[in-house]
């Protein structure tokens, strides 16, 4: 067998790591394995006196504390991840070569990172902001890395221009302020005078940059990449993933109370879903070009800030990605795992996207900077492949390689590592042909900035517009500098939209001064909509208040219901502890009120009986039903509880459901958690 190809079974990554893993020994040691008879006192002078330089345990137990910390990513800090398999559905031969897109019946080990960008690695999981969905897949061919985003486009057509957007985002340099938020002046300056992240803003404004779960967010490959089969043909494509829970998203309101009620919120719900066994599931879809139809889109397919319709170029969807462990520890697995663009694998190839080209150098240029370079010797980075090469040495090397060859050609060690011929499916660049003069110039095929933010504007729902409204508006009045909120509205939102730029207008107490250049097109791509209901409320946690004289069967029918649809159900009660229950048992209580707040559910239910006159004395409960009204919640009301709606005017219908059947009422429920959240309700007067 060709060993340079040994076959990634399910578990060939995991048996790798477990290669690194270890559980604490029993005894307690020094990094030279000495055994310690005392780690709780230093070694000093006398009872009272000083400390002697001598301790070379404390020396050692405390240098090594001191240098724990190493550079945090310059940008998509934040992050959590998990491993899992990618497989696909069927044969992509016809497509391409690479032996994790061939073989139906293989699963290819996988490590997804999911991050925020403009945050630090210690800030809240749900700021507005692009997430980060970067793929390691461990092929038996090498690992090939999908670093991608969940949202399609990009900022920025131009690599050179990346540090000055992330400058721009960033906490700004003299204050430090703001820390993971796009709500300040810089941000709008830069993108004001940078018309071509119009179509991305539209995005970045939508309920997209609010994931309720990374479970519920799509991910983009976003550039074109190729895709090339064993003939040497080439295709076009782009990479989508498809999340099996639907997409679904936070409210503002909810994502800033978030932030300080559960600041691990998307974190925590990746881990518990796992932990639980209700596993994170995509499917892979391509959007496949043939070269030779390249030229025919109204944009260029090399520029980063456009998409492809989907009902231009359908997603056809071939495989699919499970996450169903997490990591063991985090700073080994989740903080040194190491993407990059440029790792790949024979029939996966670039396009000339400049944005990827200069991707192409940034990453390994960062990771050698965060973490050596010997950063692929790394447990999680390393290949499952046979990796054999001439380079030597560097910071932390853990290889130790035989001989005294470490040059090629070689004669003294029989010409090894040799090449790969064509036979064993060697990387070989796409021979596409090249040339031009070399010029410092944007193409001209990529200078409309405004169609396709159109678009995006032109697919949404009523709510959607109206939170896009909302967004631009709030960050806007978040900055100082009058002159640039002018000339985001001046100079962008004038040529998206008039109904958009009138409104933020309106929000923002500014005056449109300029004419749009041209007149906007009514295209709309429904694909583009969030508004779709779930088939599945799998994975969400609907609260259950609870207090004395609750009745313990009927609790017990609402859990039961909500737990064969795969929710998750807590209990809610004044205190932790237990409640006491009709019958005079304990009914156990999963939170207390003030560790529970309505941010961090998807519905809620009010039981009937003695429970609901006790709860409608509660202030915490009724606040905890008014936000959950107000953020468009399914509330659920069983027999009196329905007299708390009615207490606060609250009215039934548009997913507040009532009745004293259990089953009906919990029926009606998941239809109405389907649909995620009830934007129809007029919540404005309800005050919470
Ligand atoms: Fe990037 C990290 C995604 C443009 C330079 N990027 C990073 C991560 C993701 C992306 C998901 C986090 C990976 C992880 O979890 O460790 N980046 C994107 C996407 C882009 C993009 C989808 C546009 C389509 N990035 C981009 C450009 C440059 C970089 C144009 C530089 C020229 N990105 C980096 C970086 C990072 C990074 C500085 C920081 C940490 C790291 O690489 O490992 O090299």
């Amino acid at each position: 067998m060709d060993e340079a190809r040994q076959t990634a079974a399910p578990a060939a990554k995991d048996q790798d790591l477990a290669r690194a893993t270890q559980d604490p020994g029993p005894h307690l040691t020094t990094n030279q394995g000495l055994r310690l008879a005392d780690d709780q006192n230093t070694l000093r002078a006398g009872a009272r006196g000083p400390s002697l330089l001598e301790d070379f345990h404390f020396r050692e137990k405390i240098t090594h504390f001191d240098h724990e910390r190493i550079p945090e990513r310059v940008v998509h800090a934040r992050g959590a991840a998990a491993h899992g398999y990618f497989q696909v559905t069927e044969d992509l031969s016809d497509l391409t070569m690479a032996s994790l897109f061939r073989d139906p019946a293989k699963r290819t080990p996988v490590f997804v990172r999911f991050s925020t960008v403009a945050g630090s690695r210690g800030s809240a999981d749900t700021p507005r902001d692009v997430r980060g969905f970067a793929v390691k897949f461990y092929t038996d061919e090498g690992v090939w890395d999908l670093v991608g985003n969940n949202i399609p486009v990009f900022f920025i057509q131009d690599a050179i221009k990346f540090p000055d957007v992330i400058h721009a985002v960033k906490p700004e340099p003299h204050n430090e302020i703001p820390q993971a938020a796009s709500a300040h002046d810089t941000f709008w300056d830069f993108v004001s005078l940078t018309p071509e992240s119009t179509h991305m803003l539209m995005w970045v404004m939508s309920d997209r940059a609010l994931p309720r779960s990374f479970a519920m967010m799509e991910g983009f490959g976003i550039h074109s990449f190729r895709l090339v089969n064993a003939q040497g043909q080439a295709h076009f494509v782009k990479f989508h993933w498809k999340p099996r829970k639907g997409v679904h998203s936070l409210l503002w309101d909810e994502a800033q109370k978030i932030a300080g009620k559960d600041p691990d919120f998307n974190r925590r719900d990746l881990w518990e879903a796992i932990e639980d066994g209700d596993f994170p599931e995509w499917e892979l879809g391509l959007q496949v070009v043939a070269e030779a139809d390249a030229g025919k889109f109204p944009f260029d397919l090399l520029d980063p800030t456009k998409i492809i319709p989907e009902e231009d170029v359908p997603v056809r969807r071939v495989g699919r990605l499970v996450l169903d462990r997490n990591p063991d520890n985090f700073f080994a697995e989740t903080e040194q795992v190491a993407f990059c663009p440029a790792h790949v694998v024979p029939g996966i190839d670039f396009s000339d996207d400049p944005l990827l080209q200069g991707r192409l150098f940034s990453y390994l240029d960062t990771q050698i900077s965060r973490l050596g370079v010997n950063f692929a010797e790394l447990p999680i980075n390393r290949p499952v492949s046979a990796m054999s090469n001439n380079q030597r040495d560097g910071k932390l090397r853990h290889r130790i390689d035989r001989g005294r060859v470490s040059y090629f050609p070689n004669s003294l060690a029989g010409g090894c590592p040799a090449h790969s011929p064509d036979a064993m499916a060697a990387f070989r660049t796409y021979a596409q042909p090249v040339s031009g003069q070399k010029l410092r110039v944007r193409s001209e095929s990529f200078a409309d900035h405004f169609s396709q933010a159109t678009l995006f504007w032109n697919s949404m729902s009523p709510w959607e517009k109206d939170h896009i409204v909302d967004a631009f508006s709030f960050e806007l009045n978040m900055v100082g500098t009058v002159a640039v909120k002018q000339r985001v509205l001046d100079e962008l939102l004038v040529n998206v939209a008039d109904d958009l730029a009138a409104r933020v207008a309106e929000k923002t107490g500014l005056t449109i001064q300029s004419t749009r250049r041209s007149q906007p097109h009514q295209q709309a791509s429904p694909a583009l909509s969030m508004d779709r209901p779930a088939d599945s409320i799998r994975g969400r946690k609907v609260a259950i208040l609870a207090a004395e004289g609750v009745d313990a069967t009927q609790l017990g029918a609402v859990q039961t219901r909500l737990h064969q649809e795969g929710a998750k159900t807590e209990v809610i009660a004044a205190v932790a502890g237990s409640v006491k229950a009709a019958d005079g048992s304990a009914l156990p209580v999963d939170r207390p009120a003030p560790n529970a707040p309505s941010v961090l559910y998807d519905a809620v239910v009010i039981p009937g009986g003695a429970a609901a006159t006790a709860l409608a004395g509660m202030g915490q409960a009724l606040h905890f039903v008014l936000e959950s009204f107000a953020h468009g919640k399914p509330v659920a009301a069983l027999g009196e509880g329905a007299e708390i709606l009615k207490k606060m005017s609250l009215a039934p219908g548009d997913g507040v459901v009532t009745g004293t059947d259990v089953d009906k009422v919990m029926h009606e429920l998941v239809l109405a958690m389907k649909q995620h959240r009830h934007h129809g309700r007029l919540t404005a007067a309800v005050p919470a």
